[in-house]
């Protein structure tokens, strides 16, 4: 399995807490143990310092809810800050509707870029999407020929110029054309590019600039060690990278290194590719990842624990009603329903907030809470906490971080502005009607 001498390092220190007092010398050894960890399977130095503090941190100062015991809650934050590094959660490919997304794979020599174009391409194929795939790679000789092989043994179009050496030329031509053919997704190989080589490094700015991809790919070979975190920054430096995809995690690849390329450049893993073949390639999600890593099969019920123990308390509660309610709040509120299934588990926390919340009051569709977490995700913290104003080119920026649309964007601040609206009226309406406004369209269904 992928990172296995990690995950039974991880294990091995997770155990010597059990039936331990777990004060500051028994937390320091687990930060010493993990760091080693860390770093022995390549995750950056400075990364692993990181993670390994925090950890220290929290675990030092968390006030223990309930009954729920402190090796309980260590393991959960050592879970979580190890998904933190993975971008936390799963993120799946946009799918614009309406004409097709495009998808610009980069990355050094060697990465696996042509391999994991066709991959997609594959992967798009089953679930009924027309796909086309672009060679612009002019660089490398026979560049054009293996993706065409690539492309007749999995059955998608392929656009390219073997003699034109403009690759801008060529990818806006095969876009042109893919357009009005109506595929659904273009996915655009390059050239490999070292990372020394600025001549390179300028053409794919141009290249970035001029074919305004939906998302641009990092595609980072997952058998780099300690290079794979300077490689990933100076990519991401260079252009707007949105989402990683790991190669060659089959074999004995240590694998951190690669993962460290998520915390490099902020944006999230969303596969990883195991295998030479067009069908290696795996869908990523960090939290299952971890759980994997970490080999616990306790962790589900004990992360659900965690979760219980940190639901708002009757007073943060009444703060969200009495209209005190940020972002951040939402965030939060989201994260909690998920766990709990009901916003009407919350309610009850609030004194004379009995109402009869049904379903279609909470009318939102898992899938729209999944892409306003998202949104949610890609806000700065001042943004989070109301301290500025959210002006056009904040929403911009946003919609493009989450990989989602301006209007998106705006269909949050709505509803959040109409939650915010209804915690204040709820608070009002319940003293002095004792009734319910309605909520606002777009709340979580109740589990
Ligand atoms: N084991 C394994 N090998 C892989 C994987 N992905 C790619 N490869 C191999 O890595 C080598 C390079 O892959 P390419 O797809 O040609 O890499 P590239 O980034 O397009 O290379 P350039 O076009 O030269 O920059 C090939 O031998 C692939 O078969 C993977 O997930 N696992
Ligand atoms: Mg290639």
């Amino acid at each position: 399995m992928v990172l296995d001498r990690f995950g039974r390092a991880l294990t091995g220190a997770l155990d010597r807490l059990k039936g331990k007092n777990i004060d500051a010398e028994i937390i320091k050894e687990l930060k010493n143990d993990l760091f080693r960890a860390l770093v022995e399977a390549d995750v950056n130095i400075d990364i692993a310092a990181a993670l390994t503090s925090e950890v220290e941190k929290r675990a030092l100062s968390i006030d223990i809810p309930g009954t729920l015991s402190r090796e309980k809650l260590v393991v959960s934050i050592v879970y979580e800050e190890l998904t933190k590094i993975m971008g936390s959660k799963a993120y799946p490919i946009t799918v614009v509707s309406g004409r097709p997304t495009i998808l610009l794979l980069v990355g050094i020599q060697g990465s696996g870029k042509t391999t994991t174009v066709a991959k997609l391409a594959k992967y798009f194929k089953r679930t009924r999407k027309k796909v086309g795939v672009i060679c612009a790679d002019n660089w490398r000789p026979g560049a054009y020929d293996q993706l065409s092989q690539l492309s007749e043994r999995i059955e998608v179009d392929i656009y390219g110029e073997p003699d034109n050496d403009n690759p801008i030329k060529i990818a806006e031509k095969g876009i042109k054309q893919f357009t009005q053919e109506k595929k659904d997704i273009i996915i655009v190989d390059t050239a490999g590019r070292h990372q020394e080589e600025k001549a390179l490094i300028e053409e794919m700015k141009k290249l970035t600039k001029k074919v305004k991809a939906d998302e641009i790919i990092l595609v980072i070979d997952g058998t780099l060690g300690q290079t794979a975190y300077s490689q990933a920054q100076a990519f991401s430096k260079a252009t707007n990278i949105g989402a990683i995809i790991v190669t060659k995690l089959d074999g004995s690849a240590k694998g951190g290194g690669a993962i460290s390329a998520s915390a490099a450049t902020g944006a999230p893993i969303k596969f990883i590719g195991t295998g030479e073949d067009v069908d290696g390639l795996e869908t990523f999600n960090p939290e299952g990842f971890v759980s994997r890593i970490l080999g616990r099969g306790d962790l589900e019920t004990l992360l659900q624990e965690v979760k219980k123990a940190e639901m708002p308390t009757e007073e943060s509660a009444m703060a969200m009603m009495k209209g005190k309610f940020t972002l951040r709040d939402m965030m939060s509120m989201f994260e909690s329903m998920k766990s709990m299934g009901s916003l009407g588990k919350i309610m009850d926390l609030i004194p004379g907030m009995k109402y009869n919340v049904t379903d279609e009051m909470l009318d939102v569709s898992k899938e729209n809470m999944d892409k306003f977490e998202v949104i949610l995700k890609s806000m700065t913290e001042d943004e989070l906490d109301g301290d500025v104003k959210l002006r056009r080119s904040r929403i911009e920026r946003i919609a493009k971080g989450s990989g989602t649309t301006i209007e998106d964007v705006r269909v949050l601040m709505n509803q959040y502005t109409q939650s915010k609206k209804m915690m204040k009226g709820m608070l009002k309406g319940g003293r002095r009607r004792g009734g319910m406004p309605g909520l606002p369209p777009g709340f979580p269904p109740m589990g």
